[in-house]
């Protein structure tokens, strides 16, 4: 396709390198990037806004030309993104619950985009807006002037209303982590610093101590700008890299997404780089600092941090073990030829996740962290350096409030995986209506299975991923097992259905088992990306400050029932293959299930807020073995559970503090739908006796659905690391359909309203 945006700078997804006029089109003259000041305007045109969905990549385009505005109208979608008005019709006032997941189904067609996956904004966290923008300052790429415009947007729409700084997510409060880079980026669109906006983030800045205070990260990032001094930033070596693998501690037992950031993180630090210094830069030094700039006593700030953003503050053994490479290893026993070592092996596997993901990278820290590594190593203009500033775009995402940056490159294998699954739960996947639609999501996730391990994948670390599904799209292509799962129960669904084609082989769906069969832990639990590669006691070396239960892989209820379900649906259909494996691993997977249940009968949930999310998985586990409400005290309990935290208007409503705090917190907001869609598909999972309580759920969810079919954003819905929000705005639509669609199925007599 190879679209250009009007400022030239292509949104294409291929590669460019070939493309003789590339090399001339992004390299960027540094005094030219110093003196022009940034382009910015009050706003840009919303209409003119395109969502490019070419093969499950994302990207939004602007176009500034009249003759492409004609060519490629805006779609339904695009509208409904940008909150443009898009004029669904209203539709028959259902009367049952199926009727309702008609009239959802009706609208969410809509939002199905070209490839056949359901797109959406992935926000939440305000750390990775950060991330992108300074990594494109530091490596002198342009930012359109429609970029900056809607970033300047997004951050002004987001910050606090009362005391103008931004958080470490959207609902969080503020912190020196949120305010000191969103300040930072804000500059760097071209933001005065006079601005009111900014004068009240400054002053809030400044009363919670200055940047001296942020977190780790924060201060990394500063450092690589210049804005703050390396002595500030604790010790983060490369050479980490080189210690044995049987080593307790080696980094690559860590959880993939720390190991990935310590990465290019370690690489920067041991060559202590910064970026060419600029009038902005000398004036971020004044702007951000309670201090005189020149007076500043960096090392003495190391573990300067405000309470705020001390969520995980660090151990007595990494205060050591800092302490004892800043006093000791560094100065005296690092030998340049030890940092040399470290630095390169660093470069090396840098180098592999970028041929891997094919620079996308996998996920919006990492990403923009090795873009500059690649521009330190290599220069402003090599291949890597270019294919890293393309792939950017993947993780912006354009809405009403302006541009922001999503938590991966998008959420298009889950989404679409629930979409299908939700169709299937109402029991109309034999229905023509819903056919095309349906048709089109199998086809994406057959294109978008991972059909090989990666290259050398023991020497990167990497865990089998062949048959398996990413959560986003196959060329980020880290297999995650609810990921695989969601997306394989689905394409057994769908292929089983009379009417559907068989696009994947049973060669390819065994391979899919194949790789589920390795996310079995000891306990019998299961974890995201790998099964855990050292012990809890790993966080003792968490140095990230904000984030809690980022060391190591844990095991959790969500992915573990995933697997559960998958696997069982499989050997429905596929008796025969790797029986006793199937058996013994669901046996023991339900078992650790029942081990994680908290004394108030709920599951905690790391990846959806946060019992009411767990618990829904845990008792479709139990389900799944045939212990519900009747049978098993455990069912028992966990119904109970989420019946004595029912609210008068029948639906549920957990505020996101209970991942922080582990206790289970209401939100103040009232009802949520999402949740009190988790709740019921957990209380009819459990075969719950008293329908009242399921009736009364499910009927508030009908009452919030719009008369065109579609609900309403309400509080975010997912998290991680416990102590970061993001938002899932599918789920307003796939966990609703399903819940309506499963009361319709199982008690077809009832009537709601
Ligand atoms: C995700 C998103 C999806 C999520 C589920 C599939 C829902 C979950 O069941 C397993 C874990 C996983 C894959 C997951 C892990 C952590 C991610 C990638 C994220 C929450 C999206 C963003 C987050 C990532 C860590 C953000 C970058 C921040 C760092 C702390 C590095």
């Amino acid at each position: 396709m190879g679209k250009k945006d009007a400022a030239g700078v292509s949104s294409d997804t291929q590669p460019l390198l070939e493309k003789s006029s590339t090399k001339k089109r992004l390299s960027f003259d540094l005094t030219d990037h110093v003196a022009k000041r940034q382009r910015i305007e009050e706003r840009t045109d919303h209409t003119r806004w395109r969502m490019r969905d070419d093969k499950g990549r994302q990207s939004w385009v602007y176009l500034e030309d009249d003759q492409a505005l004609k060519d490629w109208p805006q779609s339904f979608a695009d509208k409904y993104f940008l909150g443009l008005p898009v004029n669904a019709p209203d539709l028959p006032k259902p009367t049952n619950p199926l009727d309702a997941v008609r009239n959802g189904l009706e609208f969410f067609e809509k939002l199905q985009l070209p490839s056949g996956h359901w797109g959406c904004e992935y926000g939440g966290p305000m750390f990775l807006l950060p991330c992108i923008v300074i990594a494109w300052y530091v490596t002198k790429t342009p930012i359109p002037w429609y970029y900056a415009t809607e970033i300047k947007n997004y951050l002004f729409a987001r910050a606090n209303p009362e005391d103008g700084g931004w958080g470490l997510h959207i609902e969080g409060e503020t912190s020196v982590f949120g305010t000191s880079l969103n300040y930072t980026v804000l500059r760097i669109v071209g933001v005065d610093a006079d601005h009111p906006v900014m004068v009240k983030a400054r002053a809030t800045l400044h009363k919670m101590g200055g940047a001296t205070h942020a977190p780790h990260w924060a201060k990394w990032w500063l450092a690589v700008m210049g804005v703050a001094q390396w002595d500030i930033v604790n010790p983060t070596p490369p050479e980490l890299w080189l210690l044995p693998d049987w080593v307790p501690i080696a980094p690559w037992r860590w959880w993939i997404h720390i190991r990935q950031v310590f990465l290019p993180m370690s690489y920067l630090w041991s060559k202590r780089w910064q970026a060419e210094e600029t009038a902005l830069i000398r004036s971020l030094r004044q702007e951000l600092f309670v201090e005189d700039w020149a007076k500043i006593n960096w090392a003495s700030h190391r573990n300067t941090i405000n309470p705020r953003d001390n969520y995980h503050p660090k151990t007595w053994v990494l205060n050591t073990v800092n302490w004892c490479l800043v006093n000791i290893w560094n100065p005296v026993l690092r030998t340049q030829a030890i940092a040399k070592k470290g630095e390169e092996w660093a470069m090396k596997l840098i180098e592999m996740e970028n041929e891997n993901t094919d620079h996308a990278d996998l996920a919006t820290v990492s990403g923009p962290m090795n873009t500059v590594c690649l521009y330190v190593k290599e220069g402003p203009d090599s291949y890597a350096v270019r294919r890293h500033r393309e792939r950017a775009h993947e993780f912006l995402w354009m809405k009403d409030e302006g541009l922001l940056a999503n938590g991966t490159n998008g959420v298009q294998c889950w989404d679409t995986a629930f979409a299908i699954q939700a169709v299937m739960d109402a029991g109309l996947t034999e229905d023509p209506r819903w056919r095309p639609m349906l048709m089109k999501a199998l086809e994406f996730l057959d294109d978008q299975q991972i059909r090989e391990n990666v290259k050398d994948q023991d020497k990167c670390y990497r865990q089998q991923r062949k048959g398996g599904w990413a959560f986003s799209n196959k060329d980020q292509g880290y297999a995650v097992s609810d990921c695989v799962s969601e997306a394989l129960k689905s394409v057994i669904i769908l292929q089983k259905t009379p009417g559907f084609p068989t696009l994947i082989d049973d060669r390819r769906i065994f391979d899919a088992i194949d790789t589920l069969l390795t996310y079995q832990n000891p306990s019998g639990g299961c974890s995201s990306y790998e099964p855990p590669r050292a012990g809890t006691w790993m966080e003792v070396l968490n140095a990230a400050e904000v984030f809690g239960n980022i060391m190591v892989e844990y095991e959790y209820p969500e992915c573990t029932t995933a697997v559960v379900t998958a696997l069982s649906l499989f050997r429905k259909h596929w008796p025969e293959y790797r029986t006793k494996e199937i058996e013994r691993f669901i046996e023991r997977a339900v078992k650790w299930i029942k081990t994680a249940q908290k004394p108030h009968g709920g599951w905690y949930g790391s990846w959806g807020i946060c019992f009411t999310y767990a618990t829904m998985f845990a008792l479709e586990s139990l389900a799944s073995i045939g212990e519900t409400y009747k049978n098993s005290d455990y069912a028992k309990r966990g119904c109970d559970f989420l019946i004595s935290k029912q609210r008068e208007d029948g639906g549920w409503s957990e505020h996101y503090r209970a991942c922080e705090t582990g206790e289970y917190i209401e939100h103040p907001s009232g009802s949520q739908v999402v949740m009190t869609a988790w709740a019921v598909i957990a209380l009819m999972k459990a075969d719950y006796p008293n329908l009242e309580h399921i009736k009364k759920g499910i009927k508030l969810i009908m009452d919030r659905q719009q008369s065109n079919g579609e609900w309403l954003q309400e509080a975010i819905e997912g998290v991680f690391n416990k102590s970061c929000m993001i938002s899932y705005p599918n789920y307003k639509f796939t966990f609703t359909l399903k819940a309506l669609g499963m009361f319709a199925r199982k008690y077809p007599n009832e009537t709601v309203v």
